[in-house]
């Protein structure tokens, strides 16, 4: 059964299954939606008003970390190493990669003055430091791609275009991180898994929601 996922253009959780569907190059349906004007089906089947959604017939799974289980179990062989100690530590971290995406939110669209934005840019800065501590390398367990990588990579993609429209220096000194990062924004999964216009449409987003972020990543 093709599965279709539920998404929103910009959306970094929805982004890890779209990675996950490419990497294992399985055929999937996705429908867009607008989160600031949800169509009434999508209230009606979403739990927690939230994308990502994914629909096998007529089951609704949400929640991106789940989403990612489900379809890494149904598409061997799975994206997670097989030592079971291993793969708890890589789910932990998945979660860890949650509260980046969360923090790098709070930066770019939530932080309304300058304290704010400071506070969370440090706040993302020893979060970064305290992964740098956990990595592999080249990728999160060493050479094989895994669900960890696919949960990170958005984070990634979102951080190299801030800095490249306001160097805040997030990985200097964090030679693994770097590396790592780098490695997956050259994967054509991970490259795939937006669409065309994302960067103009990040940039518009975070501009349009007038934080401190605005200011900061949208000057020039
Ligand atoms: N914990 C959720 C987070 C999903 C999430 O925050 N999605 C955002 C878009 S990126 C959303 O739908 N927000 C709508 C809302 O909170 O009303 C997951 O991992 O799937």
């Amino acid at each position: 059964m093709k599965p279709e996922l539920v998404s929103f253009k910009l959306c970094p959780f929805v982004q890890r299954s779209v990675i996950v569907l490419l990497e294992k190059g399985v055929p999937f349906d996705i429908t867009y939606i607008n989160l600031k004007e949800p169509p009434e089906w999508f209230k009606a089947i979403s739990p927690l008003g939230k994308v990502p959604l994914l629909k096998v017939g007529d089951t609704v799974l949400f929640e991106s970390a789940v989403i990612m289980e489900y379809l890494d179990e149904v598409n061997p062989p799975s994206l997670h190493p097989a030592d079971p100690l291993r793969k708890a530590h890589n789910r932990a971290w998945i979660e860890f990669a949650s509260g980046l995406l969360a923090g790098q939110y709070m930066l770019t669209m939530a932080a309304k003055d300058e304290a704010a934005f400071n506070t969370q840019r440090d706040e993302l800065r020893a979060r970064l430091m305290q992964l740098e501590q956990q990595i592999t390398a080249p990728l999160f367990n060493g050479s094989d791609f895994a669900l960890v990588d696919a949960a990170f990579a958005p984070f990634f993609m979102r951080l190299k275009l801030l800095e490249g429209w306001q160097p805040l220096g997030l990985l200097q000194g964090l030679p693994k991180v770097t590396q790592w990062a780098r490695q997956l924004l050259e994967r054509p999964a991970v490259q795939q898994s937006v669409v065309a216009e994302f960067a103009e449409l990040y940039r518009n987003h975070i501009q349009g929601m007038g934080g401190y972020g605005a200011r900061v990543f949208c000057a020039a």
